[in-house]
């Protein structure tokens, strides 16, 4: 394959080395000169003029003979394929699985036979309802995909930053679907679960209630891919040499721990910085800080299945992790973004079908219809067939087949032989020991469209959820519902939810009904069977309860001003450095500001394109001349009063005192979350107190 032609990206060059030569028209040509490559067609023709068509003379039609610029027209018209029917907008990177122990009691995947293998592995996280387009702190689920090239076959785990999902059965994909895009005629909202055709689903889908607790909660407004969970879902099994089968549900479990942003802040973030999430996995890929996960699984054999609360095939329930702990098998690690986005992250084609021998599906009726939906999917999004020719989804381990021909078949084989059995001795062969078995699952009953009876708990496990969360969870979760109900036009969608909620929490129904302005409270919506309320809480639901040990992967923003303290600041880049954690300057230029001691400090934004939403804590390194002049700029007011009701932690220095209180922040010692950065300690409380995030306890009083 030719050489892609694209000029190396290396020290941007000057107007004046670039070989520029002016038109007749005034228009610049950069010629092929030492060290450039020449600019061919597709067919590798040279091309002498890149600038204009051909024409009947300087000011006439433009002929058909310019195959140039038919060829070059054509390719750009086509440069689109279609995005994907749900997770379209996404982000990728690459990476390794490396295996800890031998699984081999329970599987003999091959990935997981060696302690200290690495398998190269390719993850793509997402959203799910917006359109490719569209920004990244949307409230939704994330999508956490991980193809892992093993040596026999690629093994696609599609999973969710949730454990749950809406509906029990496949058939109901498109319909749940269908409700949270936007809405056919008007063609919005865009990317928001908040709005008639969504809520009227749900409200009419019990089943969903579980679901809708968590996609309510901050786990669907993440601060960073890097601080989510990824779960399997479904209950899939082990297979061992001897076919023995052990169920299996797999949980990722991020290093740096759990963090999600506010509800007010999601919606900040998304106009200063739609693609948050995108920037934050490239920067700390490309500075060198790698995310990593924990590959954990629950193990149960048949006899916890058949005595658990809930049928293990039912993908809107999950085991609680104090019921079956979780045992780490391994980590991932991402250290390498692609060269280009479209040929990887954009063609990327994940199938939950793809496992290897060793790993085998459940019985769960989601999986099952998954298991059609993504082989078809990638038909129509890649085109062809041989989606698999391309490089990001093409194994990495030998492989062998008699498939031929199709659109844009990259690899041909050679020879005769194109079938088996043959009698020529040429070509791959089948292996009973090697290849994949299936479960031997005795499977008997007649034909039905029926749901089974042990599907049919909609709320214990909703209701456990919320009641494991903590209070400011839990006011989130309200606060979530109250704003996505509000914007339901039709009153009787809202008290449907209301009669749901009923049947979850007592205190959260009155709450939403009340904030909604629902004056008498429907009658609890009709429950299959019994709400149950013994179900224990479990701690590990809580995102607060399991965030990180340290403020590493973080990033603090320091808003600066002519006359700052640069010993200061270095102080704090020091002690940020230390944690792991990454410090971004905020000035009234970006040009930067010139410190008291003369040191001129380059800024990373000006204060209107670094609005404190941008950043996990912050810092006001102000002289007083400097406040008093940033008093006056509603930006920065904002920076302020946004970090404080944020519940972010402030430091600041004894001059950017007017500015706090212009934004209505007054230092007080019932905040610990203002720190004065001038005192001896003050710095290292400053950042011990970052480790726990936010100030939960100033959420009440500034009512978010
Ligand atoms: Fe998907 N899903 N899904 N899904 N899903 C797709 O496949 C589908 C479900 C998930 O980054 C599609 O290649 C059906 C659960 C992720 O490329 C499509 C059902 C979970 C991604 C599809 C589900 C997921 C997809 C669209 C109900 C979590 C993005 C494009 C039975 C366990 C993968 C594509 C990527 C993508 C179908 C439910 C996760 C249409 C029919 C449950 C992370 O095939």
């Amino acid at each position: 394959m030719a050489k892609n032609a694209r000029a190396p990206s290396g020290k941007p060059a000057t107007i004046h080395d670039q070989n520029l030569e002016r038109g007749q028209g005034g228009e610049l040509h950069q010629t092929a000169g030492a060290g450039t490559p020449l600019l061919t067609t597709a067919q590798g023709g040279p091309v002498a003029d890149d600038q204009n068509s051909l024409k009947i003379g300087a000011r006439g039609p433009t002929l058909m003979e310019d195959f140039h610029f038919r060829e070059k027209m054509f390719h750009f018209d086509h440069e689109r394929i279609p995005e994907r029917v749900v997770h379209a907008r996404g982000y990728g990177a690459h990476g390794f699985f490396e295996t800890y122990e031998s699984l081999a009691q329970y599987t003999r995947a091959d990935l997981f036979q060696r302690p200290g293998e690495k398998t190269p592995a390719f993850v793509r996280f997402s959203t799910v309802a917006g359109a490719k387009g569209s920004f990244d702190l949307a409230r939704d689920v994330r999508g956490f995909a991980v193809k892992i090239y093993t040596q026999e076959g690629n093994w696609d785990l599609v999973g969710n930053n949730i454990p749950v999902f809406f509906i029990q059965d496949a058939i109901k994909f498109p319909d749940v679907i269908h409700a949270v895009k936007p809405e056919p005629d008007r063609s919005f909202p865009q990317a928001q679960s908040a709005h008639d055709n969504f809520w009227d689903f749900i409200s009419l889908t019990p089943e969903s209630m579980h679901m809708i607790m968590w996609v309510m909660s901050d786990r669907a407004i993440p601060r960073s891919f890097r601080f989510m969970e990824g779960f399997g879902v479904h209950t899939f099994r082990f297979l061992n040499a001897r076919d023995e089968s052990t169920f299996v549900k797999f949980i990722w479990k991020p290093k740096l721990g759990l963090q999600s942003v506010v509800w007010n802040e999601a919606v900040k973030i998304n106009g200063a910085d739609p693609d948050f999430h995108r920037r934050d996995l490239w920067t700390a890929i490309q500075s060198g800080n790698f995310p990593e996960w924990e590959l954990c699984v629950q193990l149960f054999d048949q006899a916890f299945a058949d005595s658990f609360d809930f049928d293990i095939l039912d993908p809107t329930k999950l085991i609680p992790e104090e019921v079956i702990k979780p045992i780490p098998i391994g980590r991932l690690v991402l250290d390498r973004m692609p060269d280009n986005f479209f040929a990887e992250t954009e063609q990327v084609a994940f199938m939950t079908q793809n496992v290897p021998p060793g790993i085998d599906f459940s019985n769960d009726p989601l999986l099952q219809g998954r298991n059609f939906s993504y082989l078809d999917t990638q038909l129509k999004r890649l085109g062809s067939p041989n989606f698999t020719h391309i490089p990001v989804n093409a194994p990495k381990c030998p492989f062998a087949h008699f498939q031929q021909d199709g659109h844009m078949a990259m690899r041909n084989p050679v020879g005769r032989t194109n079938y088996q059995p043959n009698s020529r001795g040429e070509g791959p062969r089948e292996d009973p020991v090697r290849g994949f078995r299936s479960f031997r699952e005795p499977v008997d009953g007649p034909k039905v469209r029926q749901r089974p009876e042990s599907f049919a708990d909609h709320y214990s496990q909703a209701r456990q959820f919320f009641q494991s969360q903590t209070v400011h969870e839990q006011r989130h979760i309200a606060m979530a519902l109250t704003f996505e109900l509000s914007k339901v036009e039709d009153v009787v969608i809202r008290e449907r939810m209301v009669a749901h909620l009923l049947n979850i929490d007592e205190a959260l129904a009155t709450t939403v009904a009340d904030k909604l302005g629902i004056e008498t409270l429907p009658k609890p919506a009709d429950a299959a069977v019994p709400t149950r309320d013994d179900l224990p809480v479990s701690p590990a639901l809580s995102i607060i309860l399991n965030g990180p040990k340290s403020f590493a992967g973080r990033k603090v923003g320091v808003l600066v001003s002519d006359g700052c303290d640069a010993g200061l600041l270095k102080k704090l880049r020091a002690a940020m450095d230390k944690e792991g954690a990454m410090v971004e300057l905020v000035a009234p230029k970006v040009g930067g500001v010139k410190a008291a001691d003369g040191t001129k400090l380059p800024a990373d934004h000006m204060i209107d394109g670094g609005p404190s939403v941008l950043f996990d804590a912050v810092v006001l390194l102000l002289s007083q001349e400097g406040a008093e002049q940033l008093v006056g700029e509603a930006a920065a007011r904002d920076f302020v009063a946004d970090a404080f009701a944020h519940c972010k932690f402030i430091g600041f220095s004894a001059g950017a005192l007017p500015l706090l209180a212009k934004a209505g922040v007054t230092p007080d010692e019932e905040d610990v979350g203002l720190i004065d950065l001038e005192g001896a300690a003050a710095l290292s409380r400053f950042v011990e107190s970052c480790r726990q995030l936010r100030l939960w306890t100033r959420e009440a009083s500034v009512k978010l």
